[in-house]
């Protein structure tokens, strides 16, 4: 049997022309935008394209599974620059590869393990555990705790049976707990640097230190958790670039970007109009709610040559997977880090790397297409002999 994965064909090329499309999800239509420029204008103008709504930046809005505003994604500059900036110190690029060795130990342990063994699952135990240990250490917390962050699944809200499975109550105790802890004794960790911060003179309340929290658990662990497996899908599935990638670790850092731009685990969000306006062909009023297409955007033929193509040595690669503007991920450093060390890992202890059934992606039927989402499940094999490898 032979098993595959590629990524599809721009699932977004019937909407190109018009440069948005209406979708309903149930909720009352609105307005996806799919082109580059469209997506980045409207990314970077919040004072048209408000994200200052509670509960409903994330589409579909989350008022039945939490009860905080998350923070500072749904929040416009100046506000947002300010709660940005209390922790920020902590995603940048240099204290984020402080913690890569403690992850490369990590992936080693697992990768051992699993070495000319049976195959293993990638989501559950890799990509969790990557993502959960990756995040105690930037958050400045213990270990252990990772392993109840674990048990929490790949997404807080979701559940890959029975999809929406409402409010996370542990997830909601914990981050009760470590921010009164944090409000009595200060501290070093994520939630000492918020309720020691200031923020426009002030301290913080309790309820915008949960909804930093929140955010965190809600949008930084499934986004991270897809991309690590559409990374080592793709390569599994590619054995030649493999034995390419293997071969020059130059080409470790593009290729983790050009996978980001072909899986974009964050594939739309949602803004609202304050006024009326026109904007990419569409015709909004105020108030609107619309969605700017970082995946469709990311397949943009103007923008990007042979868009479908995974060319793992793509140069320059302007993809937005990240977003854009003032919101773009706190998390990218971070994100980036964990991708490359599991690449990294892989290339030297498990040479040999091949799908061990055909990976189950997760898709949305919108507007008559089916737009694939994220890996729901993936299992590979890993071999420490690079000899079944053609070009080795
Ligand atoms: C929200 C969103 C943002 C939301 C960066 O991600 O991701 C979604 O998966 C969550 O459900 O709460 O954080």
């Amino acid at each position: 049997m032979t098993v595959e994965f590629s990524f599809p064909p721009d699932p977004w090329r019937h909407f190109r022309e018009a440069g948005h499309l209406t979708i309903d999800l149930g909720l009352g239509p609105f307005d996806l935008f799919v082109n580059y420029d469209d997506v980045r204008t409207a990314a970077r103008d919040w004072r048209t394209f408000t994200s200052d709504t509670p509960f409903e930046v994330v589409i579909p809005p989350e008022h039945d599974v939490r009860s905080v505003r998350q923070l500072p994604i749904e929040t416009d500059p100046p506000a947002h620059t300010a709660y940005r900036d209390i922790v920020a110190s902590r995603f940048t690029r240099g204290a984020v590869e402080k913690h890569a060795d403690a992850l490369e130990a990590l992936v080693d342990s697992i990768l051992e393990l699993a070495l000319d063994g049976g195959p293993i699952d990638v989501i559950h135990d890799l990509g969790l555990r990557v993502v959960n240990h990756g995040l105690a250490a930037a958050l400045g917390r213990s270990q252990d705790e990772a392993e109840m962050w674990i048990g929490w699944g790949q997404h807080v809200f979701y559940n890959g049976e029975t999809g929406r499975r409402g409010p996370n109550e542990e997830m909601e105790a914990f981050l009760e707990a470590a921010t009164d802890h944090a409000l009595a004794n200060g501290g070093e960790d994520f939630w000492g640097q918020l309720a020691t911060g200031e923020f426009e003179g002030r301290r913080l309340a309790r309820d915008e230190i949960l909804g930093f929290g929140n955010l965190v658990f809600a949008g930084g662990r499934d986004t991270v958790i897809g991309s690590i497996s559409a990374v080592i899908a793709w390569f599994a599935a590619n054995p030649t670039e493999w034995a390419r990638l293997r071969a020059d670790c130059d080409l470790v850092a593009p290729a983790v970007e050009e996978i980001l731009r072909l899986s974009s685990p964050l594939p739309f969000i949602g803004r609202h109009t304050t006024a009326p306006c026109t904007h990419a062909g569409a015709n909004l009023e105020a108030d609107a709610l619309v969605a700017l297409g970082f995946s469709a955007a990311n397949r943009d033929p103007e923008v990007f040559a042979d868009a479908d193509r995974c060319m793992i040595d793509r140069q320059p690669n302007r993809h937005i997977a990240f977003g854009h503007g003032p919101h773009t991920c706190l998390g990218a450093h971070l994100a980036r880090m964990e991708l490359r060390v599991v690449l990294e890992r892989l290339i030297k202890l498990a040479p040999r790397l091949g799908l061990a059934e055909e990976p189950k992606v997760a898709t949305l039927h919108l507007a008559g297409q089916d737009i694939p989402l994220a890996i729901g499940r993936l299992s590979v094999e890993l071999g420490s002999s690079g000899a079944r490898n053609p070009s080795s």
